[in-house]
């Protein structure tokens, strides 16, 4: 027999264990071995109950493991089975966090750009939110991964993107923002502050290329000093100027800049009130942030969320959402505010 030797019972979370375990992807002891038996004996029912409680509440490298070892038993591979057990918004999702981070968003990145048209709203969403150290591993996997596309994700941005628009994308994902310094250079900040008022507000037209380059290539505790800095020479702050000064795909990036520059896991937060609360619910933008967070900062999403909205993040997906996605969505979600 290939039966594993030893079994134990299989842990599973309740929802008062959960809570009480932040950050709980990390702390969690699993018998992986058991997941998979589970899985190899409960999947032939498509008991999509069973793959939302084993999935959902595990790390993405335990997950793994749980693929790894579902491989070894059923001869098959996890997200091929998967495909064929689920299906719409619980199948995006449950295959999402099969991948890594850094995978599911050069995946989500790929998809934006694929054939003719181009989804603008997720480019702007992930290449606009993750910091330095996330493009930089996103770029890493697009380009190397074995599965995925080995291609270049700048060239593929250039390709998929025009004008201004294309120059700000992709001068974020050259990946050039200064790391936070210790020191405080205040000539710098006043400088800059200057510098994005003269190019934008108080000039016919705007110098696109200047609030590019600060935009893209400063810290963000820089250019938050900057935006405050910069009311003290324009009528308008930084979100109202860029309002003012450009429209469309340029407009929405800049926004998305600098609303995650003063508080990304806000700006996490308010996509997915709008997403759930919009007409036919936004499912793709509800599990692309669930997915692509829950592993970094969806706790303290939640806090905003709750701080924000004055109704926690479960209640919401609670009214918002519907059957099996539902139950994955709050099982990801972790629990009440
Ligand atoms: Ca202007």
């Amino acid at each position: 027999s290939n039966m594993p030797t030893a079994i134990t019972e299989p842990h599973i979370m309740n929802q008062t264990q959960v809570a009480s375990s932040r950050p709980r992807h990390y702390t969690v002891n699993m018998l992986i071995t058991v997941n998979a038996k589970d899985f190899f004996d409960k999947f032939a029912g498509v008991d999509e109950q069973t793959i939302i409680d084993i999935l959902t509440r595990r790390s993405c490298e335990q997950r793994r493991e749980i693929a790894f070892e579902y491989e070894r038993f059923a001869k098959k591979d996890l997200v091929s089975a998967l495909k064929g057990a689920l299906s719409g918004s619980l199948e995006a999702l449950i295959l999402g966090l099969m991948k890594s981070t850094a995978q599911y968003d050069a995946s989500e990145l790929k998809a934006s750009m694929k054939g003719l048209g181009t989804d603008e709203e997720t480019l702007i969403e992930i290449v606009c939110s993750r910091n330095n150290e996330e493009l930089a591993e996103i770029k890493r996997v697009y380009r190397d991964s074995e599965s995925l596309f080995k291609k270049d994700l700048e060239k593929d941005v250039a390709g998929d993107t025009s004008g201004n628009f294309a120059k700000l994308l992709l001068a974020l994902v050259q990946t050039r923002r200064d790391e936070p310094s210790n020191v405080v250079d205040y000539e710098k900040i006043d400088e800059d502050a200057r510098a994005l008022y003269e190019a934008g507000v108080k000039r016919k037209g705007t110098d696109v290329v200047t609030w590019i380059e600060i935009m893209s290539q400063r810290s963000v505790p820089h250019l938050q000093k900057v935006f405050e800095r910069y009311k003290s020479y324009s009528p308008y702050d930084m979100k109202e100027s860029i309002r003012k000064e450009v429209k469309g795909d340029l407009e929405k990036s800049f926004l998305t800049l600098v609303e995650c520059f003063e508080n990304r896991q806000l700006y996490f937060a308010s996509r997915l009130n709008e997403a759930m609360k919009s007409k036919g619910a936004k499912e793709k933008v509800v599990t692309r942030i669930i997915v692509s967070r829950c592993e970094v900062d969806l706790i303290k999403i939640r806090t905003e969320f709750k701080k924000h909205f004055k109704r926690s993040l479960y209640q919401t997906i609670t009214e918002h959402t519907k059957g099996d996605y539902q139950k994955a969505l709050l099982s990801l979600c972790g629990g009440d505010d």
